[in-house]
């Protein structure tokens, strides 16, 4: 039985006094986290702050991004050590803002997934299709080969604890979700590529979450499906009661 994780991606948004005030408010009302994991993936000024204030409750602090070096002359990025050092335990990796906008390459998200995993960090990888792609027939050759490229020369175990979001691209704060069926069809083939790369165990144990329009009002439709373990959120995890409507339904 896997674990839902409802992660929120609060993408550049927020003031610090707001960060602090939304986390004043979840952190002693989220679910125990053996029920469903929380996590609030911040910008990174606000990291040691919420890590500091969610030490005692179920709310765990993800980063939006990291570098794969440890430290050296690379201006402007941040480590995995600075991020365990810190207290965080999970980080995005190749979101498709990073991908389009930033340039990130399957080649560079693939050595960060392999460097959070050399830090202890839980890599959540998001893949996903633009509407051109989806248009043309491409999802699920697309997907196969970002998941592909994305776990190359991880072991099989370290496979099992990976996080991967699937966020069709045209559905990302568009306030178009796929339907629940869509966005299962697709998680199934992501599961398929895992278990044909890393076998049947990765494949039943890695966690597979829906990301795109995510919002109270169609978190439990998605969450029922037979292949979702979770949701990445934007927009709808920057209000604290959405985020704790979001979290609930992942109990
Ligand atoms: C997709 C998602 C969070 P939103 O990017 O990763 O954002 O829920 O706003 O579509």
């Amino acid at each position: 039985m896997r674990k839902q994780v409802i992660a929120g991606n609060w993408k550049m948004n927020k003031t610090h006094k707001e960060a602090e005030s939304f986390i004043n408010e979840v952190k002693g009302k989220v679910p125990s986290k053996e029920s469903v994991e929380s996590v609030v993936c911040a910008p990174f000024p606000f990291l040691q702050k919420l890590v500091e204030e969610t030490k005692d409750s179920d709310v765990e602090i993800g980063a939006q991004n990291m570098y794969f070096e440890e430290n050296g002359a690379f201006t402007g990025e941040v480590s995995p050590v600075m991020l365990k050092e810190l207290g965080v335990t999970y980080v995005v990796l190749g979101h498709s803002e990073r991908r389009d906008v930033f340039g990130e390459t399957d080649e560079t998200v693939n050595k960060k997934v392999h460097a959070a995993f050399d830090h202890d960090l839980t890599p959540i990888v998001c893949v996903g299709e633009s509407l051109e792609q989806r248009e043309s027939d491409e999802t699920m050759n697309h997907i196969e080969s970002q998941i592909t490229k994305a776990v190359e020369g991880l072991t099989d175990d370290q496979v099992k604890q990976l996080i991967i979001a699937y966020e069709p691209i045209w559905a990302i704060g568009t306030g178009r979700t796929a339907s629940s069926e869509q966005a299962n069809e697709v998680c199934t083939h992501i599961r398929k590529v895992v278990g044909k790369l890393s076998g049947d165990e990765a494949a039943e144990a890695v966690r597979i979450q829906y990301g795109g329009s995510v919002k109270p009002a169609n978190v439990d439709e998605l969450l029922s499906q037979s292949d979702i373990d979770g949701a990445l959120v934007g927009g709808a995890s920057l209000e604290a009661d959405s985020f704790l409507k979001l979290v609930e339904a992942g109990k």
